[in-house]
């Protein structure tokens, strides 16, 4: 039984309500849009150019490091470099990057609705992405700030322009951008959790929903509840760098620690925003590319509320050697070791997937794989930091610099561009050359290890973080992980050349290139406005690759300009597709 109908590749005129939602053109046309997937694409390219600026901020700090002493800058430019880095990385890259951009674009489509609940109140969040973005560059402009993304106070808090012995750089206009970012994704995260409730098709049931939904549902909870915590802190550091009321400054009669916990009680749940709705989109691009459901489907979707819930309870971990009681210190290690708990049900889920899976190793599946392989390790060396006596020798160094990366960068960062591999010919209408995107993928892969690697056994002989100068004997791994991290940054070149190539030149895209099951590969590519020609009423789950019609798998294939590849054989696989293609 086909689980919708659709009426895939017709072509229609710019007022039929069956148009593809790219149709209109002009730039008011984008700007006053009510449509997801036109905000979710206006996101995705804000995020884009954040992730180039941040990785541009971080290819200067490691040159930098390149030597000893002076390479390129001096000390008070470097900590700038670091710090921006971190702001631009974070709070504009990573927080919005999937869910604000792909959620967007894909959440809807998956719950078989027309939009968002609430499409006007998600045009305002990019708006006050935007907004708070202004004020990001605005203090950039002005020398931006030296603080590390952390602001710890009282070096931010104190302004020596007010007789305070802080720092003097721009805190004030990037604070406010974090502040007012924040408010985007609270209200990204409560217009899903009302999407998710309420706009599911008919049919759609809570065990229904892909594990990108579950991913992006436990995402919005946190983005909800921990972020006004952040919005408050920044605002109280503000009023004491500018009003000089005493709350975080000793010499104030403030409590530089009470920051620290305000800080981290968002930041840790933020680690979640910004690690769950990578393994979102993982746990799709596993069960399309090995072509069955997820094993233990539950339990990854609890998983992610797990994750969710649990990252609440262990931002302690960060202040083990603050000043903390010991009774402290441990509960908090001990609650540290439970997150293992719902990211290990993960991982082996994952792996138990793709045992007996018919495996197809297509772009998107390797970002999918590596993500596994590296955010395991990021997530082991994980639980080294949450062990009180090793984090006293390992806090503050590159051990920990390591340690995130490969959470941020192995895990989100390869759960991103995976997506955007997975779901462009979707919602661009055109393929990829995939020979070069595979290429893209090897040297990203192969420069973040040799850039981060190094990272860790320096960190582990006791290299600090965040220092413009170091010892002879780690001059070596410096060295290592400059030259990776020009590797990586070449990868990430490639993809771009090949993802604007395909805009340029693209075969037209078919409407389920991959063969998945999920419901946004059985609407046209790309959608009309309202995302369905028809409204969809489904009758089997987005994974249940048994129920699923030859039709509802292979249709896509049958593209005048795949010829032959379908061949009318159900046996055919995915991969097939893509042989044809590379031709
Ligand atoms: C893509 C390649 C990247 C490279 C080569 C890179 C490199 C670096 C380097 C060298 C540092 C400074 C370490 C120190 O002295 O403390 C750093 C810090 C940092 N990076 Fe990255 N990074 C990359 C991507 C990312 C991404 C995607 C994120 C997303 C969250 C990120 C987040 C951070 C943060 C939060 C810091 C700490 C900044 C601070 O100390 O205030 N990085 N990175
Ligand atoms: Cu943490």
């Amino acid at each position: 039984m086909a689980a919708i109908t659709t009426t895939p590749g017709a072509h229609h005129d710019a007022e039929d309500p069956n148009a593809s939602f790219l149709e209109k053109k002009g730039l008011m046309s984008w700007l006053v849009t009510l449509d997801h997937k036109r905000i979710g694409i206006m996101y995705l390219i804000s995020v884009m150019i954040a992730f180039a600026l941040g990785g541009i901020f971080a290819l200067l700090v490691r040159a930098e490091l390149l030597t000893q002493g002076k390479t390129l800058m001096d000390a008070d430019t470097y900590n700038k470099m670091f710090s921006l880095h971190g702001v631009v990385m974070v709070f504009l890259f990573i927080i919005p990057s999937i869910p604000a951009a792909m959620g967007n674009i894909i959440l809807p489509i998956q719950l078989g609705a027309k939009d968002v609940a609430f499409p006007r109140l998600n045009l305002l969040s990019l708006y006050i992405y935007w907004f708070g973005a202004c004020f990001g560059l605005y203090s950039m402009i002005n020398g931006g700030v030296d603080t590390g993304w952390t602001f710890y106070t009282p070096y931010s808090s104190s302004d020596p322009a007010l007789g305070g012995v802080g720092s003097s750089t721009s805190v004030i206009p990037m604070t406010l951008a974090a502040f007012i970012m924040g408010f985007s994704s609270i209200l990204t995260g409560v217009n899903f959790i009302a999407t998710v409730h309420k706009m599911r098709a008919p049919g759609l049931t809570w065990r229904r929903l892909t594990l990108f939904t579950w991913a992006l549902y436990s995402t919005s909870i946190i983005q909800v509840l921990a972020t006004p915590v952040l919005a408050i802190t920044l605002l109280l550091l503000t009023m004491e760098r500018f009003l000089g009321l005493g709350i975080f400054d000793p010499r104030l009669g403030g409590d530089p620690v009470l920051f620290q916990h305000f800080f981290w009680f968002y930041s840790h749940p933020a680690v979640y925003i910004m690690i769950v709705p990578g393994m979102g989109v993982v746990s799709d691009i596993i069960a399309t590319f090995s072509r069955r459901e997820p094993v233990g489907y539950m339990a990854i979707a609890a998983s992610s509320l797990g994750l969710a819930l649990l990252g609440f309870l262990v931002w302690g971990h960060h202040l083990f050697v603050a000043g903390m009681s010991e009774y402290a210190t441990m509960v908090f290690s001990a609650l540290t070791f439970l997150v293992a708990i719902p990211s290990g049900v993960k991982v082996f889920n994952w792996v138990a997937t793709l045992y007996k899976g018919s495996i197809s190793l297509q772009s998107p599946m390797l970002w999918a794989l590596s993500f596994i392989f590296l955010f395991t390790i990021g997530g082991l060396t994980g639980l080294f930091l949450g062990m009180l006596a090793v984090d006293v020798h390992l806090h503050d160094t590159y051990f920990v610099v390591a340690h995130f990366h490969y959470v941020m960068v192995g895990g989100t960062v390869m759960g991103f561009v995976g997506g955007l591999h997975y779901w462009w010919p979707k919602f661009t209408g055109k393929m990829y050359d995939e020979a070069p995107a595979k290429a893209g993928w090897f040297f990203v892969f192969v420069g973040f290890n040799i850039t981060f690697i190094a990272q860790f056994i320096m960190g582990s002989r006791g290299m600090p973080r965040r220092y413009y100068d170091y010892l002879p004997e780690y001059e070596i791994f410096h060295q290592i992980s400059t030259v990776g991290s020009w590797v990586l940054g070449f990868g990430f070149v490639i993809i771009l050349y090949v993802l604007v190539k395909s805009l340029m030149s693209g075969k037209p895209a078919p409407r389920n290139p991959w063969g998945s099951a999920a419901l946004e590969f059985q609407t046209p590519t790309p959608p009309p406005t309202f995302n369905f020609v028809k409204d969809p009423v489904l009758t089997r789950g987005q994974y249940d690759y048994q129920l699923a019609t030859e039709d509802e798998l292979y249709e896509g294939f049958d593209d005048p300009l795949f010829p032959g590849i379908r061949g009318g054989k159900p046996a055919a696989k995915p991969a097939a597709a893509a042989e044809g293609e590379k031709e």
